[in-house]
């Protein structure tokens, strides 16, 4: 059937080439006519250049993320109305358009690879990185992106500035992204721990490029990510000097080529016996390289071939003896990296929500520019409704990734009340896992209001879906978190749970006059959630854990949903505001 279609098409095009030469004569090339815009007629060769024709798509343009962002900007007057802020970011914002969003193209177009000998046979172990990625580890460090969240310029609203400009630098910084969050993480652990290593904290937080070093997390062996406690073969032999050497193997190493690493391991005693389980593992702190460049005891097995995240070096390694600082205390290794996974899952969260922003952002351009049926796509309603809709998503998931970055500030600096406190522990597993699982579902939907451009590798669109992918899997899946959130309740008895509760009715209660259907129906999803806990908690614990990740979800879209309607209750709302909740 196709061969027959085929054919009779090449029998009429032959016709019709057939006709042209007879018009034409023999003599010269055969000519076409094209219809041009004004109705005028203009005669070509055919099989031509000429006669591809001379439309192009108008493809869409990266403004500058921080003026095209309403929310954000509204979300800072409200809450951080500081100049100076306004300022750095709308600048910031320039250099994202003008330079960043070249250099992470060029990660993307670059990957990494591993050099693992050289020439004459001895081992190197190299992670060889394109240009691009170290200029990014240059702007990262000049632009203050970890240094920013301890140097507490702003006080309690540090982690809102500070996340404001990672959430403009992610889509853009060719996954830099994701060395960044660990390097936070590691900086938090060692400020939380009382500064056992200040000398790698100072270089962690570092706004000098020649100075800033970034951190890994490796946490992943053989047996798995997600039940550390018992997947971690990595023992630790204590040496003469009160240092550690650790034998194990590591199989995911994200950012392998960053300076310092934290790591979890077992402590052998005299014996050589190490204690099974979460009370057997302790944390270490160690530098990936030595000053002659070679690695610290660890041989680079392989790089990792992955779905997206292609710009950043993921490697196997074996630990064979490398030297390493024991950082908390023995046995306390899960509780104290703990803080390394708070700080990377909020990352996590403005990593998510970046990236849906930054695709609406671009859907919306574009939608002012292609043209289809006779108008633009802004003109057809049902084009305009799924965008709404992507917004919608994207603002909701925006409030709740801010409102944990204002907690953890106030954390920080000390001034957070207790219900604060027990708000940070529930959300922050909350708004990873929603927000890992959005992005997917968002940039899958923004891919396809550019239509089948939204398919090719070279718009940089399909590499944003590969690259959302990994959100819900790394720094714990959306079931590992779904049991964190039960987790948290159980630990603080159900605390958590109070505080979310007084919360939402406070929020609730101050509602404006225009929000009223908003509240009735988010009053009546509280008090469903509210019957389903209490019967659950009633009933066997197994039921809980079923039902965990139908519980984090509720809490997520509640909670997403009183935000909106805080945020639309507030003096300087503007109508989008009111519409979206
Ligand atoms: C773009 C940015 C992206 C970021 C890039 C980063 C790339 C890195 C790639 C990776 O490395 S991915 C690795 C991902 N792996 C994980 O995220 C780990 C997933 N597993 C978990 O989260 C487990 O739940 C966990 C290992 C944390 C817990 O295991 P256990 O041993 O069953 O914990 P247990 O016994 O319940 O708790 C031990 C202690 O830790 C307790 O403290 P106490 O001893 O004082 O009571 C817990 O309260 C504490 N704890 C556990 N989870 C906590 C926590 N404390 C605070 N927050 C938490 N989330």
């Amino acid at each position: 059937m196709i061969l027959q279609v085929s054919v009779r098409g090449n029998l009429q095009a032959l016709r019709v080439f057939g006709r042209q030469l007879v018009r034409c004569g023999s003599s010269s090339a055969p000519l076409g006519r094209t219809e041009l815009d004004d109705g005028a007629v203009t005669a070509h060769p055919l099989f031509s250049r000429s006669t591809i024709g001379s439309f192009f798509q108008e493809q869409p343009l990266l403004r500058n993320p921080f003026t095209q962002d309403a929310l954000l900007q509204g979300y800072l007057r409200r809450h951080l109305p500081v100049q100076e802020v306004e300022a750095e970011l709308r600048v910031f914002g320039e250099r994202v358009v003008r330079e960043i969003d070249a250099l992470g193209r060029e990660c993307e177009q670059n990957p990494p690879r591993l050099q693992q000998y050289e020439a004459w046979g001895r081992r190197t172990d190299r992670i060889v990185t394109c240009p691009a990625w170290t200029r990014m580890k240059h702007i990262s460090a000049q632009e203050g992106m970890v240094a920013a969240g301890y140097e507490r310029r702003f006080g309690e609203w540090s982690r809102v500035y500070q996340m404001s400009k990672l959430y403009l630098y992610a889509p853009s910084a060719g996954l830099y992204s994701c060395p960044l969050a660990m390097t936070d993480g590691a900086a938090k652990v060692i400020e939380s721990l009382g500064m056992p290593a200040r000398e790698a904290f100072e270089r962690l937080t570092s706004r000098d490029e020649k100075r800033f070093w970034t951190s890994g997390q490796w946490m992943t062996e053989r047996r798995g990510g997600s039940d550390v406690a018992s997947g971690t073969e990595t023992v630790a032999w204590r040496q003469e000097d009160g240092q550690f050497r650790l034998h194990g193997f590591k199989w995911f190493t994200s950012a392998t080529d960053a300076d310092f690493t934290l790591t979890l391991a077992r402590i052998a005693d005299s014996n050589g016996h190490t204690i099974p389980g979460s009370r057997g593992l302790s944390l270490f702190c160690a530098e990936v390289w030595g000053s002659d460049g070679r690695t610290n005891g660890i041989e680079i097995q392989r790089l990792k071939d992955k779905l997206g995240t292609r710009q950043m070096p993921t490697a196997e390694l074996l630990l064979d003896g490398m030297q390493a600082q024991l950082l908390s205390e023995e046995g306390r290794g899960v509780a104290s990296i703990a803080n390394m996974l708070t700080l990377t899952r909020i990352h996590n969260t403005v990593s998510a929500v970046a990236a849906m922003r930054r695709i609406v952002q671009l859907s919306r351009e574009y939608s002012t520019k292609r043209s289809v049926f006779g108008k633009l796509l802004k003109d057809h309603p049902l084009h305009i409704q799924t965008l709404t809709r992507l917004e919608v998503e994207t603002r909701a998931a925006f409030l709740m990734m801010m409102e944990v970055c204002r907690l953890l500030g106030r954390e920080e600096t000390g001034v957070a009340s207790e219900r604060e406190t027990h708000l940070l522990r529930l959300l922050t597993p909350v708004v990873k896992l929603y927000t890992g699982k959005q992005a997917v579902a968002v940039v899958s939907e923004g891919l396809e209001c550019f239509g089948g451009q939204g398919y090719i590798e070279d718009t940089g669109l399909p590499a944003m879906l590969r690259d959302a992918q990994v959100l819900s899997i790394w720094e714990g899946t959306t079931n590992v978190l779904s049991l964190d959130v039960l987790r948290s309740v159980s630990k603080s008895s159900g605390l958590v749970l109070q505080a979310f509760f007084s919360d939402v009715e406070e929020r609730l209660r101050s509602a404006g006059p225009a929000l009223v259907p908003a509240v009735e129906s988010l009053s009546s999803s509280l008090s469903a959630l509210a019957k389903f806990i209490q019967k659950a908690a009633a009933q066997n614990p197994a039921i809980l854990e079923l039902a965990a990740r139908d519980l984090a979800y509720s809490l997520a879209r509640v909670y997403m949903g009183v935000l909106l309607v805080d945020h639309a209750s507030w003096e300087g709302a503007s109508d989008t505001d009111v519409y979206a909740a």
